[in-house]
């Protein structure tokens, strides 16, 4: 991200667009970590301000910014920002609700939040109010940027909210929400998330937008240089073997995911001239794994409680050349587990979606250890996801 734009994040004035901006936008810290805005909580929490607008005060910063998240993904999924992109040239709100078939009493408000949110910039002229995009949203909030979160704004605007909206009932239960959620069973969550061809892409294109802004950081977080033959388990739509292959032009990455995603990683994601990543249909918790020098489990034990955890990994273990190793990509959480708050969030969401939940690093290295592998070494990037690395 360019300088502008982070200025304009930090340079913002009131406490509760301070707020607004951390809830809203933390699906976009990616790129900076949360630790540069988080003081603003810290701020709120501290004695001093705590008297001086008492607690009471503090809950009605905090709970009316609960859509924040909410006016971002609509913004994005009615085509806001990409028509402002396209268009080349600030618009008003009339010819904004015009172009995307709206009504004009709730464009002007949708403009106007997103104003607020700096996701766009108003302009007043003589023909009226102007809005045109901000440098954040031009990179992230546009479905044609290399950088674009459209895909996973859109998951989690349209599938995760509503496991959400039972939040309590998970907390009470302590699983996941699909049964009231969907009407579908909680035991099978793939099952369950991959429930039609549709969800499964949404899913699938989701999980590789967040490649394009931390995959290069976790696969450098370690020289795996000496690895030529890679496998990624549970590899999906297959974004992170590309960004293994092109930093690492000599290795040969085979991504195994279940059938039905195999077929449309294949036909949808993954270049077909790009000789060098290979597919592999299995479902790693029944059938057999092949044998690589090093296994990628990105974003895969978060979704599994301990006892899969390490089932998994004991049957990676048993596959894997002698000198070979295993690196988990995971968002790690502080030993005290304290934060990071956007890991400890990522955690409630494997609650309401999953069996698994965001783990320590010590926590890691236990599951490795238990199935055998050693040399554990832990690199934080210091972005959303980090790395863990085991060797046999
Ligand atoms: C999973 C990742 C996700 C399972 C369910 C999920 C995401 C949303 N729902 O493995 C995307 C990434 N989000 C998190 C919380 O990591």
């Amino acid at each position: 991200m360019k300088k502008g734009a982070l200025q304009a994040l930090y340079g913002i004035t009131s406490v509760q667009r301070n707020f607004s901006l951390i809830i809203g936008l933390v699906c976009m810290t990616y790129d900076f970590t949360l630790k540069k805005l988080l003081p603003c909580v810290y701020f709120l929490q501290k004695s001093s301000v705590r008297n001086a607008v008492g607690f009471g005060a503090l809950t009605w910063f905090l709970a009316p910014t609960f859509p924040c998240p909410q006016v971002m993904f609509t913004a994005c999924e009615l085509g806001v920002f990409d028509l402002l992109l396209e268009s080349g040239k600030p618009l008003s709100s009339d010819a904004i609700a015009a172009h995307l078939g709206t009504s004009t009493t709730g464009m002007e408000r949708l403009l106007d939040a997103c104003v607020g949110l700096k996701l766009l910039a108003v302009e007043l002229t003589q023909e009226g109010a102007l809005y045109r995009n901000t440098e954040i949203s031009n990179i992230y909030l546009t479905k044609s940027s290399p950088k674009s979160q459209y895909h996973i704004m859109m998951y989690y605007s349209n599938t995760v909210y509503l496991c959400w909206h039972y939040l309590a009932d998970a907390v009470r239960e302590g699983r996941n929400q699909y049964e009231r959620a969907f009407g579908i069973s909680y035991e099978d969550p793939f099952g369950a998330m991959y429930r039609s061809e549709e969800e499964m892409l949404k899913f699938m294109a989701g999980q590789n937008s967040v490649w394009s802004i931390c995959g290069r950081d976790v696969l450098a977080a370690f020289d795996l240089s000496p690895f030529r033959q890679i496998c990624d388990l549970g590899g999906g739509g297959g974004a992170l073997a590309q960004e293994c292959v092109s930093l690492y032009p000599n290795s040969m990455v085979t991504i195994y995911d279940l059938p039905k995603v195999v077929q449309v990683a294949k036909e949808q994601f993954v270049p077909p001239e790009e000789h060098r990543i290979t597919f592999h249909e299995g479902d790693f918790f029944n059938d057999s794994i092949p044998e690589a020098e090093l296994y990628i489990l990105s974003k895969i034990l978060h979704d599994w409680d301990d006892n899969k955890c390490r089932q998994l990994l004991t049957k990676v273990h048993k596959a894997c050349k002698p000198g070979g190793g295993v690196l988990l990509v995971e968002s790690l959480l502080n030993e005290d587990r304290s934060g990071p708050l956007e890991t400890q969030l990522y955690s409630m969401n494997m609650l309401v979606q999953t069996e698994g939940k965001e783990r320590t690093a010590a926590a890691y290295s236990k599951l490795l250890e238990a199935a055998g592998f050693g040399e554990v070494e832990v690199k934080r990037t210091g972005k959303l996801y980090d790395a863990v690395l085991g060797r046999k």
